[in-house]
């Protein structure tokens, strides 16, 4: 035996000895999820939600990085439920991801499901259902995981001054979560429906919601004409005489013709008065987000998680009068920039911290920049106690974009880790898969890679990770060995085509690139060789939901992403808008098939059921 098996040996044993004469490990964070049905009325307009705890938005979760979770879920409701725990890892626990179909069975009404898992990564996340398109449907939250305290931050990269850093770690540690979502009165079933009946996507929202707290605004034809975005007003003019309604949305006509036309006819007898139009505004509760008003300036810190828990709306976001350290992106930390706008959208974090230079409150402000609705919100930043709102000129403008020149927007592709994760990444991958994004004719059908994969599909058949399917060749399935560098290249090739949010569970991807026109090339690496300017190696964007580019005038797009297959499990490929996964664009992948853990008896087990509630 040489000296390093020997030292290893010795520093193992050091290690089992001292956990076993010092700590018990890491602490278990228990928390009891009963899910039921309930009617909700957030801007005054009721309909049925999921209520955890009697909650819309449902707890917060929040936790120290290493605690083990327990999620203990009731299925109180009528209908089948499952809870996925976004951007979470789930290394050694895939069966605790919460997709029905792939890492469980759903809980249906009268069960149980008990969630497991350790929280090994830092920083913001947040949870919501996943059965069929529910995740419109109320049942989410909130997950704060608090970083190690010994672990490096990045906050003397925002100031030399002891004292601000010390502020702004004490923010840190008190962080408040900002639940974004763009509510609709639909529920997603009634909006399935009413989109077969009707044959269109419904892009258009009532309000947007701030921890489940806003109003209906109607913003009047003057403002709406006078503040769309040309891209709006390309769109309308394909239907001649069109306005915007007075909810601020593309007409039906209009969006059927979104994206290229498509041959099947909007049905306008089927869409109830109040969907696309019919705006009645109404007053609602405020999110606060409470700051002290230290005396010392430098210790006025707040930090606020910006979670993207919208289904269609891509928003900008600003702080009247207030500079934004954006200081972490979809948990970990990222080097900060300093700027005045976000774009935030489905499924995204942006941590951010807030210097309060005085007392009052500050309108926090969410435009949509998504072309089919012009929608606004606002939550309050109240320093030191004030609700005198401070009015001040927004950053931004109602169609999301910088409302004057020196307004700075976040820019994702800049925003590098921190620290510099000391792994290279390999020029070339093991595998590469060219996914070919499609809508399949209508509005409301979409593919991943030129196949649709449906909810039906998958969702109520046994669990991919009970029975791997490592020969699977259907167009919509990815394998993996253990170990292997993935490329995904997402391509638009049908033009115009939108943005989509793409969320991959299982690990963290790194953004490796992306350009217009077609991807010509059989790999990254053969493009990085030609075109290096295009790609990133060194420090590339690490997150776990990116956009793929939206394509426009005959000129596709991709976009690149690499990750590590390190994670072994059945993880869903989806984009994060659910009438589009419940509309066909979904993939699956099976990582690191050759090394993937055996599941455990009580979760192969049918779920157990509730005998009384
Ligand atoms: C901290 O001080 C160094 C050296 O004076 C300076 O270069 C750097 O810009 C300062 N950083 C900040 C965030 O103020
Ligand atoms: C349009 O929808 C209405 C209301 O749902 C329905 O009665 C009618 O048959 C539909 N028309 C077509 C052509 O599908
Ligand atoms: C982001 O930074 C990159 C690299 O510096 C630059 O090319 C790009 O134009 C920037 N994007 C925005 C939106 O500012
Ligand atoms: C609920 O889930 C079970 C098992 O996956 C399935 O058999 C059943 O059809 C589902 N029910 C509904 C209403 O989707
Ligand atoms: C895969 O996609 C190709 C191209 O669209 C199609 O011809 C083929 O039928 C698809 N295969 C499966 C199994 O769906
Ligand atoms: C994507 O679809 C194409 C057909 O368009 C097929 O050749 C390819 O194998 C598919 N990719 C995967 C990962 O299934
Ligand atoms: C991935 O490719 C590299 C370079 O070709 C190779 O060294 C490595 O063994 C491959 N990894 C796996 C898991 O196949
Ligand atoms: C959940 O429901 C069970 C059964 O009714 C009840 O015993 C328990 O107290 C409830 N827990 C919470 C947190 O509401
Ligand atoms: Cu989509």
């Amino acid at each position: 035996m040489g000296y390093q098996p020997v030292l290893i040996l010795l520093l193992t044993l050091y290690r089992a000895i001292g956990s076993l004469a010092f700590d018990n490990g890491p602490p278990t964070k228990e928390y009891d999820f009963n899910v039921t049905l309930g009617s909700h009325a957030p801007v005054g307009i009721s309909r049925e939600v999921f209520l955890i705890n009697n909650l819309s938005p449902g707890p917060t979760i929040e936790v120290d990085q290493d605690d083990w979770v327990i999620i203990r879920t009731q299925n109180q409701s009528p209908h089948n439920i499952s809870i996925h725990f976004h951007g979470l890892e789930m290394s050694d626990t895939p069966w605790s991801d919460g997709v029905p179909g792939i890492s469980q069975r759903a809980i249906q009404p009268r069960e149980r499901f008990t969630y497991k898992f350790q929280a090994k990564q830092q920083g913001s996340y947040w949870y919501h259902a996943h059965y069929r398109a529910q995740i419109e449907d109320g049942l989410t939250g909130a997950i704060v995981i608090h970083p190690r305290q010994n672990d490096p931050k990045p906050f003397n990269l925002i100031s030399n001054d002891t004292k601000a850093v010390n502020a702004m770690i004490k923010a840190e540690r008190e962080v408040q979560p900002l639940l974004i979502t763009d509510w609709t009165r639909l529920t997603s079933t009634a909006k399935q429906d009413l989109t077969h009946a009707a044959r269109i996507e419904i892009p258009c929202y009532d309000a947007l919601l701030f921890n489940g707290k806003g109003n209906v605004e109607c913003l009047g034809p003057d403002v709406l004409g006078k503040q769309m975005s040309t891209i709006q007003r390309t769109n309308l003019d394909t239907v001649p005489g069109s306005v915007l309604t007075d909810k601020g949305c593309l007409p039906p006509k209009v969006v059927t013709n979104l994206f290229g036309g498509s041959n099947v006819p909007v049905n306008e007898s089927a869409i109830p008065d109040g969907i696309f139009s019919g705006c009645n505004p109404t007053k609602g509760a405020k999110e606060v987000i409470k700051a002290r008003n230290s005396p010392w300036p430098e210790e006025r810190w707040v930090a606020i998680d910006l979670i993207g828990a919208m289904n269609l709306v891509r928003g900008a976001i600003s702080i009247d009068g207030h500079d934004m350290w954006v200081y972490a992106m979809d948990g970990p930390y990222v080097q900060p920039q300093k700027v005045q706008a976000l774009v935030l959208g489905s499924g995204d974090r942006f941590s951010v911290l807030v210097n309060t230079n005085q007392p009052g409150a500050f309108k926090i402000r969410v435009h949509a920049l998504s072309v089919g609705q012009i929608i606004t919100g606002h939550a309050l930043l109240s320093v030191g106690g004030s609700l005198d709102v401070v009015e001040a000129s927004p950053y931004i403008n109602l169609v999301g974009a910088a409302a004057s020149p020196g307004v700075k927007f976040f820019n994702e592709t800049t925003a590098a880790p921190f620290p510099i994760p000391p792994k290279r990444i390999p020029r070339a991958a093991n595998q590469t898969f060219i996914l070919n994004m499609i809508e399949d004719d209508v509005t409301y059908l979409w593919a991943m890679n030129t196949t649709r994969l449906m909810p039906e599909d998958f969702e109520d058949e046994t669990p991919i990770l009970f029975n791997p399917h490592p020969e699977a060749n259907n167009n919509v399935t990815i394998t993996t060995r253990f170990g292997e560098w993935i490329d995904l290249i997402f391509v638009a090739n049908e033009t115009p085509f939108p943005p989509h949010p793409i969320h991959k569970h299982g690990n963290k991807i790194h953004q490796l690139g992306s350009g217009t026109g077609p991807f010509r090339w059989p790999s990254v690496e053969a493009a990085a060789n030609e075109r290096p300017q295009l790609f990133n190696f060194n420090n590339p964007p690490r997150r776990d939901t990116w956009t793929s580019p939206g394509a426009r005038d005959g000129v596709p797009a991709w976009i690149a992403i690499r990750y590590h297959a390190i994670v072994p499990g059945a993880w869903l490929l989806h984009c994060h808008i659910a009438n589009h996964m419940a509309g066909g664009m979904s993939m699956i992948i099976q990582d690191a098939v050759d090394k993937w853990p055996k599941v455990p008896a009580e979760y192969l087990a049918p779920n157990s059921h509730i005998y009384k509630f």
